[in-house]
């Protein structure tokens, strides 16, 4: 099953991975998570790493999303040329941010990213060519609205076609309205609300991110579609608190 129909079925479930050990990024493959977003623009990958990751995601079943390190033409272009399932742009904030990262992120007639078909994406050149220019049109486009003339643009960006996932930051929205850090302020659940209700009217899917179990049930139940939970390194660290520290004797 691809992403697209998990997240049509039911609220898709994964989590940021800012590792360079790609046994992390397998593991949660067999551990069920219906995806992975490695993280370029915050995380220490390189491509060299990117690359490994999405092997070992596909050899473990989970899909791999590259959250590009800028909305750029090559940052854009060269997530998609590993061969993940699709790439998560940041910090889209106009409608010529939003049309960029859609340019960069399809080849014509949907857009004008850069075209070489032997990178790991079209296996290396293997592939049949007009197989590989149609279905990496169908790879998903993931934008994320994170400040506030973002959300006072949003009606127009939902308009543009080709955006698969309209994708909220809570993090950097709480520092939009002045409040770094605290995701759960009024004006952050506020503007999350707002943005929700205008992408469930487009007929855009949703998602965001969260790293309280509270926050996970609440937007599952809010119809969010494709929810980050937290970060591996950071699951990893609270297990071994829960485990190591708080059983202490
Ligand atoms: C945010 O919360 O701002 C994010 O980008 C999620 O990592």
């Amino acid at each position: 099953m691809s992403l697209k129909e998990t997240f049509q079925a039911r609220t898709a479930l994964g989590c940021f991975s800012k590792t360079t050990d790609s046994a992390f990024v397998e593991a949660c493959g067999y551990a069920g998570l219906d995806f992975i977003i490695i993280d370029m623009e915050h995380g220490p990958v390189s491509y060299e790493t990117v690359h490994n990751h999405v092997r070992a995601a596909k050899l473990g079943g989970v899909h791999s999303i590259i959250r590009a390190k800028s909305n750029d033409e090559h940052s854009i272009g060269s997530a998609l040329d590993s061969g993940a399932d699709g790439v998560q742009v940041p910090n889209v904030n106009t409608v010529a941010q939003a049309k960029q990262a859609v340019s960069a992120a399809k080849f014509h007639p949907k857009g004008s990213r850069g075209v070489c078909r032997f990178v790991r994406a079209a296996n290396f050149g293997t592939q049949d060519k007009s197989d590989y220019f149609s279905s990496a049109n169908e790879k998903l486009l993931i934008l994320q609205v994170e400040g506030v003339e973002g959300v006072n643009n949003l009606e127009e960006i939902l308009a543009i076609p080709g955006i698969d996932v309209l994708f909220i930051g809570p993090y950097d929205l709480s520092q939009s309205v002045g409040k770094p850090g605290e995701v759960d302020a009024p004006e952050v659940t506020e503007l999350m609300q707002k943005i929700a209700e205008q992408a469930k009217a487009a007929d855009v899917a949703l998602g965001t991110f969260c790293d309280s179990l509270e926050n996970l049930k609440k937007f599952k139940q809010q119809g969010f579609d494709y929810i980050a939970y937290s970060v591996d390194v950071n699951i990893f660290t609270e297990a071994c608190k829960f485990i190591f520290t708080s059983n202490r004797c």
